[in-house]
């Protein structure tokens, strides 16, 4: 297993357009790899392979992908509990996710967190969050260390458009604007917060607007669109880096599968599924690569066969990882100290 950083990719990609083609592909490739990593995932969970919760991103691929495209390596990604994409957006090797999500000691954060719970600091990945909300904070948090500690990191918060109903997301929000902290924080709008539709649990919908009233810098962005995702993500990047404060994006996206695994989904109307499907933000790439003759089926198909030779190799390890033993269980509670 090894772990490895991504390439920072502060600048925007050349208009070359061999350039434009490779850089559309990867967006592709990585959107690819959250869908069938998590298909399978879906699998291995009906197999009773992998336990407890389990919070598929099926449907926001394109918002994980597009946001971390657009930062460097160094910077820090704090997440929510439907966390799959934005690690291996970022590069969290998949064998370590897979491994984590069977409990295994090889998992990246010791098969002790689960699906929930990733973490991996060599990618600057801060980790998963299952309290709603919770990750704001901490986000805002290590924002303000790297301003007072004078380091050059901007701090990117995944949540979703329930967690704004929360009081800390107030707090947050307001504190970070006070102290113009580098923060980027990414609303994922997939209009559900369980079975609640957000229409019955925010006074005003407009989640940017909620977030300029705060002085943050805050648009609206079509979140099933990877090219329109990247490109908002790296004006609000480069704005941060160039002492504009915190910026917030309200990404407007959709999960097609339910709530968990638990959930029976029965609060959606199937024509408003079927119509979110119709804007699949894999299928729009494609179209898009396509008409620009970027992508040819010989190209998806080698793309789809390496992506699934990876996950299978990724099922195979999980499978032979070792459980931690439970005379260890008490390492690492209060400090890490050892796991380096
Ligand atoms: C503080 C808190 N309240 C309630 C819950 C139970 N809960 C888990 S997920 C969820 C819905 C959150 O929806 P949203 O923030 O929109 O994220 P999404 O699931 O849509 O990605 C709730 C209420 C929780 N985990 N934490």
């Amino acid at each position: 297993m090894t772990a490895h950083r991504r390439p920072a990719q502060t600048k925007a990609p050349q208009t070359q357009s061999g350039a434009v083609a490779k850089h559309r592909a990867e967006l592709l490739r990585t959107m690819l790899a959250i869908r069938r990593f998590e298909e399978r995932c879906a699998e291995l969970y009906s197999a009773a392979k992998i336990r407890g919760f389990l919070h598929l991103y099926v449907g926001e691929e394109a918002i994980a992908t597009g946001v971390v495209s657009a930062l460097s390596g160094d910077d820090a990604i704090v997440s929510t509990y439907r966390e799959h994409g934005h690690a291996l957006a970022r590069g969290v090797p998949m064998d370590a996710v897979m491994a984590e999500l069977f409990g295994r000691q090889t998992g990246c954060s010791r098969g002790r967190g689960g699906s929930m719970h990733l973490f991996h600091r060599p990618t600057s990945f801060v980790g998963g969050n299952a309290i709603v909300g919770g990750g704001i904070p901490l986000a805002v948090g290590l924002a303000l260390a790297d301003k007072l500690q004078g380091r050059d990191r901007v701090t990117v918060c995944f949540f979703g458009e329930g967690a704004a109903a929360e009081g800390e997301f107030h707090e947050a929000l307001n504190l970070a604007s006070l102290w113009q902290l580098p923060v980027l924080f990414c609303c994922e709008n997939n209009r559900y917060a369980m079975g609640t539709t957000i229409a019955k649990e925010h006074g005003r919908t407009d989640l940017a607007l909620r977030a300029s009233s705060y002085g943050l810098v805050a648009a609206p962005v079509d979140g099933m669109d990877v090219l329109a995702v990247e490109s908002a993500a790296r004006r609000a990047v480069d704005g941060i880096r160039s002492g504009g404060g915190p910026h917030f994006l309200e990404l407007a996206t959709y999960r097609f599968r339910a709530h968990s695994m638990y959930d029976p989904d029965r609060y959606r109307d199937k024509t408003e599924i079927a119509d979110w499907k119709g804007r699949d933000p894999i299928d729009a790439l494609e179209t898009v690569m396509r008409a620009d003759g970027q992508l040819t089926d010989q190209a998806l198909s080698a793309m789809e066969a390496e992506i699934a030779a990876e996950i299978d190799l990724a099922v195979a390890a999980a499978e032979e990882g070792p459980l931690e033993p439970v005379e260890e269980l008490t390492r690492f509670v209060c400090s890490d100290q050892e796991a380096s």
